[in-house]
């Protein structure tokens, strides 16, 4: 089983400001917790972050056909991307949202998610466990 995870803008930035929000933990604790849980749980992983729209839109175009399940971080395009919604739709791959922090307990702007619209799930306000918790719940959703 072959899973992406995709990080939009801004969480490369993690752990260096905002950790009332975002906890204390890097961008590459993140990595090493996905490439940690791939190993335990017997799946290929891939992961990709980018600051840019059309990026995070061609990676999920190029996943189709090779990529069983998605988890998708889009950051601050969840609340914009209409773009990112009709890539997830285009490829029609089982797709996970996760939100580190708990959006809806946030500004009324936060509770709106266009990419959340194509996902099976969301998770939020797990910190960086809510992407381990993604990843079990697509192993377990497509077996
Ligand atoms: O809670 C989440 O995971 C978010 O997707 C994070 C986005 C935010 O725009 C969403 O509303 C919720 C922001 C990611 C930026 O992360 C930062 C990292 C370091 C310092 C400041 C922001």
């Amino acid at each position: 089983m072959k899973f992406l995870v995709l990080n939009g803008p801004n969480l490369n930035m993690l752990g260096i400001r905002e950790p009332g929000i975002y906890g204390k933990s890097t961008f590459s604790d993140l990595l090493n917790l996905l490439e940690e849980t791939a190993r335990e749980e017997g799946l290929e992983l891939e992961q990709y972050q980018s600051n840019h729209e059309g990026c995070l839109v061609d990676k999920i175009q190029e996943a189709y056909g090779k990529v069983d399940g998605i988890v998708i971080n889009p950051a601050a395009y969840t609340h914009t991307s209409v773009a990112i919604l009709d890539a997830l739709k285009a490829v029609s791959i089982p797709a996970v949202e996760v939100h580190i922090s708990d959006v809806d307990a946030r500004e009324p702007f936060r509770q709106i998610s266009y990419p959340g619209l194509a996902c099976i799930k969301t998770i939020k306000g797990q910190g960086l466990d809510g992407y381990r918790q993604a990843i079990l719940y697509l192993k377990q959703y497509l077996s």
